[in-house]
């Protein structure tokens, strides 16, 4: 045991009189006490590195999930998301809106900038009579008609989270492929899971091998469970088994995924309308909520198709996506006047913080707030 010795005689060369005097009234020798007490501040060194290493490298994962984007106001992030509908809506909207007299030609004006903002023939027609409801007006006047009604149809349309007063909420999630479902059903996850909530997500959507590895990939992102079966499978069997063991597991929320396109259409509506029954048969009160997932890109086929998942399922509510990469995001201002169902979230970018609750006024701000000022800008002009 030579290197004991070694040890020893290093910790007996480097101990000081004070240290003998601390070593002798504890009845230990000091070289024993050195030893003991290098060896504890060498652990906590340890742990201080493996502490440090932890946080960098959970930093950086925050960072690739799109965490940094959270210093950004919700006003910036919607204006942002906003952007193409609104350089589209304003570039039209802002010379039009500073005028002192909004003549008929320049109504017309307004109903094109509407109708090429993805508003809707139907719901135009209801936001130009209202704007002609009070007469000959300034540009501001309009403006602020403009804004109240848009406020009110959204606002006719809005809905909140349904009360459940046992075992999870459960929500399920339809729409075509590709419009973001599976996204979107991640980005809801990570919202609830950072809320405190457990999650369980449900790959109701068998009829695509990649679906459920998707769909996984967000589960772990977001620290959920999943429940999913071979490719292929039966949905109901995969939708039994999730609602299953989310009250087992007395989990707060199960999301289901489920398949945006069959061999048919009414294929997928029978097939939903099944899911529907055995999560009703599990759980009675279920499903809470049935969101519709719309690509906004696709604009008024976009309303056309959700017409016919509203007359198929108990639609509660929709989730725009890709709000960020179209011009026709009044389309949002469509779905609630033209269906009367309200837009629950909007997706405004591929991030995990890039799903939005949506909010009336925080949406017709985003819109319209740039012509808001500019009116007031020009309002001294007018009085003069
Ligand atoms: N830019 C943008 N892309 C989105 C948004 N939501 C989904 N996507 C993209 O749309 C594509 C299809 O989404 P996916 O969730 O697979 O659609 P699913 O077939 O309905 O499940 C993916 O590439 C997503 O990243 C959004 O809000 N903005
Ligand atoms: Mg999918």
């Amino acid at each position: 045991m030579r290197w004991i010795d070694t040890f020893a005689e290093f910790f007996r060369q480097i101990s000081t009189p004070w240290i003998d005097d601390i070593a002798g009234q504890a009845g230990v020798r000091p070289e024993v006490m050195l030893a003991a007490a290098s060896g504890v501040v060498l652990l906590l060194a340890l742990a201080l590195v493996v502490w440090l290493v932890s946080r960098v490298r959970r930093a950086r994962v925050g960072a690739a999930a799109g965490d940094g984007i959270r210093s950004e106001s919700r006003e910036e992030a919607l204006a942002r998301g906003l952007g193409k509908t609104r350089q589209g809506l304003l570039g039209r909207l802002t010379p039009l809106l500073s005028r002192r007299e909004v003549d008929a030609a320049a109504l017309e004006e307004l109903e094109t900038a509407l109708l090429v903002a993805d508003v809707g023939v139907q719901t135009t027609e209801r936001l130009l009579a209202a704007v002609r409801a009070g007469g000959g007006a300034s540009g501001q006047a309009v403006g602020e008609r403009l804004r109240s009604q848009l406020q009110e149809i959204l606002e006719a349309a809005a809905g909140g989270e349904p009360e459940v007063l046992e075992g999870p909420r459960v929500v399920m999630v339809v729409g075509v492929n590709g419009a973001g479902k599976t996204t979107s059903i991640g980005k809801l996850a990570c919202r609830y899971a950072r809320a405190g909530r457990r999650v369980v997500l449900v790959a109701g959507d068998t009829f695509r091998a990649a679906a459920a590895e998707q769909l996984a990939i967000w589960a772990e992102r977001a620290g959920a469970e999943i429940v999913q079966h071979q490719p292929g499978g039966d949905p109901g069997a995969v939708v039994y088994d999730g609602i299953r063991a989310a009250i087992a597991r007395s989990a707060d929320v199960v999301i289901i995924d489920t398949a945006g396109r069959l061999h048919t259409k009414t294929n997928l509506m029978d097939e939903l309308r099944k899911v529907r029954r055995v999560v009703a048969r599990e759980l009675p009160g279920a499903p809470h909520e049935t969101f519709l997932v719309l690509d906004a890109v696709t604009g008024q086929n976009g309303v056309a198709q959700a017409r016919a998942f509203v007359g198929d399922l108990a639609v509660d509510g929709v989730i725009l996506t890709k709000l960020d990469g179209t011009a026709k995001g009044g389309v949002v201002i469509a779905i609630a006047g033209e269906l009367g169902i309200p837009v629950r979230f909007i997706g405004v970018g591929e991030g995990v913080d890039d799903l939005r609750e949506f909010d009336a006024s925080d949406f017709v701000e985003a819109l319209l707030a740039p012509v808001h000022l500019d009116t007031q800008a020009e309002s001294p002009v007018d009085s003069r």
